[in-house]
Order: C-alpha cells, then structure tokens, then sequence
C-alpha cells in the first residue's frame, strides 16, 4: 500500500478546499470567494486499492496580522514539515504578485517535494497557461506541474495517480470509511460561518467567527418541550468586532440572520439525517482575533 500525508497550500481563495472536496466526492472543507475562508488543517481521506491519501487542506498563505492569522499560519508551516508531498495550487486567472512571490520565499528552504498546480483552467485560455508554467518552471523545482479544475474535475485523475508515485510504502493510518478528522460540532459551526461568508462583504467575513454552545437530542419525556420545533436542538453564537458588525449580520428586521439560519439548517439537516431547531445570536467580542481565549473555544469545539 502507499500511504502519506499531501499538503494543500497555496494563497488565500486558490481553491484548496474545493478540491479537497471535489477528489473525496463529500464536502468537508467550506468554501466561499473570500480570502481566508479555511482557518484551520483538515484532514480529508482518500482510500482506494491502491492505498490512502491524507490530504490535509490548509488555510491560505498570507502575512498574519492578528493571533488568529498567527495561528492559521502555524497550520501551514506544521504542514510543510510534516508532509510527504505539497501541492502548491495557484489561480491561474491572477497576475503573479507579492502573495505569489511570499509563497515563494515561505518554500524556498523546505526539502518535501512539491507538485505545481495550475487551477481554476477551466475558466483561462490555454496561451495563458503555457505562460504561467514559462514562470514558474525556473522559480522552483516542482516535480510535477499539473493543470486543473477543482471546480469541473479536470485532470484531478492524473494528479492522484502522480501523488502515488511520490507516497511512501506503508500501513493504511484510518481504517475504510473514515474520511475526515473532524469532529461534527466543528463541521456544523463552519457551515454556520460558510453562510455568513456568502451573504457578507468587506471586512465581515475576516472578523465572523462561529461557535456551536449546545447540541440537544431533546427526546425524553422530562425535556422542556419546545413549541411546535423539532427536538434536536442546535445553538450557536456567531461572534463579530463591533456592533455595527452585529447590526450588518442581523439584518433589517433580522432578515439576513433568518436567510443565514434556513440555509444552514437545510444543509445540517442534510449531514445529520434529521430535523433541526437552530438557534443562533450574534455576539460582539471586541478584537476576538487577538484573545486566545476565543480562538482555544473555537478551535477546540
Ligand atoms: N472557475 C473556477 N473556480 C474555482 C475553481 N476552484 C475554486 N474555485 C472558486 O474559487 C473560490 C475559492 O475557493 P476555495 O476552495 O474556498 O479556496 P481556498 O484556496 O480554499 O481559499 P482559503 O480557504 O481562503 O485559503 C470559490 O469561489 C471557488 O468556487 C476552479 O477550478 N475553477
Ligand atoms: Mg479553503
């Protein structure tokens, strides 16, 4: 069996984790056209005859500027140590720029091999490209420089059968059915914060966070009864910076929370296999970003 663990990094908004979500055919990473929409590693497993894949999305490259960018950092730098391949993706409809070049340099002394992944092909012309791989080529040793579409699919058979090639022989680490790492309180908090993300602008979708405080099954008898609501009964908070923050999220006449509730409702709905009553408040914690309190809470639920 080859078995190892492969690196997704690349800057912010590359497309990370749509494709760790597209190669597992399951969504386990949110994805928004944010930058800075994964804060954290998830691990997402691929078994097939051949073996297992672990392949870790990681948060975006960026300068960190607050104790969470520190953090989501520290993700990507544990990676590239601890990997037995990176896959740098880059957008292929962007220029190359300082964050381009940062990647560059934060690469610069690590001995992993690295593949070069072109994405989002699907939406440039094929001049482009040639281009793209011209530039890239003499910046680095990559071992493989790939094109792709995390969006279509595109090409993502040749990359795992490449990423075999560079797999060490080895024990399978999770067992068949397992496909991610994280726990299910997680996941739900991060669908909470992917529907705030696509319904915000500005600095909003930096300073929201997401916890989820209780997770009931209110089926026995002595449970408080909740009026014509479902008995499991999810409650979150989402946190912003200020009130006009709180002001944005809740909406006019509470209008854009009620649309952010229903969506993540249906979508928990979906993972959990039944019917939901959620509740959610929006809370301002002045800069959360900094207080490592908050961030222990929302990175340990
Ligand atoms: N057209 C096209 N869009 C893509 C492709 N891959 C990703 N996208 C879009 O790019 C945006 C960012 O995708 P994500 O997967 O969230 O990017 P990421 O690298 O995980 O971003 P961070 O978590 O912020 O670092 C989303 O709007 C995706 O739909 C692709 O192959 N083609
Ligand atoms: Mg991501």
């Amino acid at each position: 069996m080859k078995v190892g663990y492969v690196a997704l990094i690349g800057r912010p908004n590359v497309g990370k984790s749509t494709l760790l979500n597209k190669t597992l055919g399951q969504k386990v990473a949110i994805i928004s056209d944010k930058p800075q929409t994964t804060r954290t590693s998830i691990l997402g497993i691929k078994t097939t005859e051949k073996g297992q894949i672990i392949f870790v999305d990681n948060p975006g490259i960026h300068r960190p500027l607050h104790k969470l960018n520190k953090r989501m950092m520290n993700f990507v730098y544990s990676s590239l140590e601890t990997s037995d391949l990176l896959c740098l993706l880059i957008d292929a409809t962007l220029k190359f720029g300082h964050g381009d070049q940062f990647v560059i340099d934060t690469l610069r002394n690590i001995s992993t091999p690295i593949f070069l992944l072109i994405n989002k092909v699907d939406i440039v012309k094929k001049p482009k490209i040639l281009l793209i791989i011209d530039k890239y080529k003499d910046l680095m040793g990559f071992k493989e420089i790939i094109p792709i579409s995390a969006l279509t699919g595109s090409n993502l058979d040749v990359l795992e059968e490449k990423i075999y090639d560079y797999l060490p022989e080895a024990e399978k680490i999770f067992s068949d059915g397992e496909i991610s790492d994280q726990s299910n309180g997680f996941l739900l908090s991060e669908i909470i914060r992917e529907k705030v993300l696509n319904h915000v602008r500005e600095e909003l979708p930096f300073v929201t966070a997401v916890h989820i405080d209780k997770i009931e099954d209110r089926t026995k008898d002595s449970d408080p009864p909740l009026k014509n609501k479902p008995k499991n009964y999810i409650k979150a908070s989402i946190f912003v910076e200020k009130d006009s923050h709180r002001r944005i999220i809740i909406g006019r006449h509470g209008s854009l929370i009620k649309a952010i509730g229903m969506e993540a409702r249906q979508e928990m709905e979906q993972i959990l296999g039944k019917k939901l009553f959620l509740e959610l408040q929006v809370k301002v914690k002045e800069r959360w970003r900094d207080s490592a309190n908050v961030l222990d809470l929302i990175e340990k639920q």
